[in-house]
């Protein structure tokens, strides 16, 4: 009995760190006088242990507390990125290769024995569709997105001088761009008393950002990926399913529909069709995130439009403004800006879709016949679907009478904090 106290306060003082006097069993008669000759030592024993155990203690508390911090970011992050996957699969859902229950429609047959096109490629090797005029029938692809409800999502920027080209922009798109769907146009300017009150077709809206005015041309490129992947993580993927991403110096001539969606999609740059990937704008410096070694390349894409589901938007505007910023610090900067890091980003992430150089074509082209004498077109130019605007030298355009708002909505909203990580905020103006 006696000894099983002993053992018991001998476990309690060592857990303790403390001798434990005066309290549960007396000690034995045998035990006393060995315990009172060893005290000095058992002392410093315990003072040992105690300072061993403090020190477990410590790294247990700091193991709890940092297993805690990871879980609390893991979750946020995957908190986020379910909300992407999520907004993703929907996108995904609604492409229209997924099989929905169209109604009976009339059309010609597609036929097995005849190419689309003859005189160009139809699909890039890893077998995305490149998109041409008579390669797609709109009335069906129309039907698979109306079933789907699909809402798309028009960013453009328009900062200084550039917002004049915001009402033949906007104009243009309402006549044009993704007619009979539900659209959204986000447009981001300094200056939003400047934004045109354009007529807007029923089910469409227009949310007007507002950005601070870019120092010089530079900080004009260098926040638009950043804007763009934090919108997409924040609201985009709450109100649309696809985002295309446009220069606001162009005009839609004609139709721009449906046929242009997919997961990710890029648009050859008119200058660079039919030409050998060696003579790419590519970035060749290898010190640059946006390097591209000769020998390599698929088609060189243009900035001025490209688009996808949220997620891929999102991914891809974080990758560029990721690379943009890793130079930034090193005092180094692509050649062609945000496009030289799109084209990298192209060139690793195939993209699903393709777009022909009629989604963006560029009327002072045509001064430049000696750029296309190696391509197809020279007596028959490719449909101009999209193209820039000719502009006089101090970049102003044509004709701007005002037309009063129709049946879709505008909203008026400042951007916080654009050219830092941590803030982008919505808040009304
Ligand atoms: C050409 C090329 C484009 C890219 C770009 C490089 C074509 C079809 N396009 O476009 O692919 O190589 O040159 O610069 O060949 N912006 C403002 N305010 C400004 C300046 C620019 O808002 O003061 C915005 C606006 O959305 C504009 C976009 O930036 O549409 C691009 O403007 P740009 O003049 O740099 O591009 P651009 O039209 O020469």
């Amino acid at each position: 009995m006696s000894r099983l106290c002993g053992q018991a306060q001998m476990s309690l003082g060592l857990r303790s760190g403390f001798p434990l006097p005066g309290r549960g069993c007396p000690p034995s008669q045998e035990e006393t006088p060995r315990t009172m000759a060893q005290l000095p030592q058992t002392h410093l024993e315990k003072s040992k242990s105690h300072s061993f155990h403090y020190v477990i203690c410590l790294l247990l508390l700091a193991l709890v507390l940092t297993s805690l911090g990871c879980t609390f970011l893991a979750l946020r992050s995957q908190n986020l990125e379910d909300i992407l996957a999520r907004a993703s699969l929907a996108a995904k859902e609604m492409s229209h290769l997924e099989v929905v229950n169209v109604s009976r429609l009339v059309y010609p047959q597609p036929n097995l024995l005849l190419f689309s096109k003859e005189d160009v490629l139809v699909q890039t090797p890893w077998l995305a569709p490149i998109v041409w005029e008579e390669t797609f029938n709109i009335e069906i692809l129309n039907e698979h997105f109306w079933l789907q409800n699909v809402t798309v999502g028009l960013v453009s920027f328009a900062v200084k001088k550039y917002v004049v080209f915001l009402k033949p922009f906007l104009e243009t798109a309402e006549a044009h761009f993704m007619v009979g769907h539900r659209v959204k146009y986000y447009i981001f300017t300094d200056q939003p008393d400047r934004v045109p009150p354009i007529r807007l077709r029923a089910g469409r809206q227009m949310a007007i950002l507002e950005v601070p005015t870019p120092a010089g041309r530079r900080e004009v490129s260098g926040p638009r990926m950043e804007i763009l992947s934090h919108f997409s993580s924040l609201h985009f993927f709450k109100e649309v399913d696809y985002l295309v991403c446009a220069h606001v110096d162009v005009t839609f001539q004609e139709h721009v529909g449906m046929e242009i969606l997919s997961a990710l999609f890029g648009t050859i740059h008119p200058v660079f069709f039919g030409r050998h990937r060696d003579t790419f704008a590519y970035e060749r410096w290898p010190q640059s995130q946006a390097h591209v070694p000769l020998g390599e390349g698929d088609f060189y894409y243009t900035e001025a439009l490209f688009g996808g589901s949220v997620l891929e938007v999102h991914k891809l505007a974080t990758a560029c403004h990721e690379a943009m910023a890793r130079d930034k610090a090193r005092h180094v900067e692509a050649v062609w800006r945000e496009e030289s890091y799109l084209n990298k980003y192209l060139l690793y992430h195939k993209p699903t879709k393709v777009l022909s150089p009629e989604y963006m074509w560029d009327k002072r082209l045509m001064d430049l016949p000696a750029i296309f004498q190696n391509v197809r077109f020279q007596d028959k130019w490719v449909l101009q679907r999209i193209t820039k605007q000719p502009r006089t030298r101090d970049g102003s355009v044509q004709g701007s009478g005002e037309k009063s708002s129709g049946q879709g909505t505008v909203t008026t909203s400042k951007v916080k904090g654009i050219s830092t990580l941590n803030v982008t905020k919505l808040s009304p103006v």
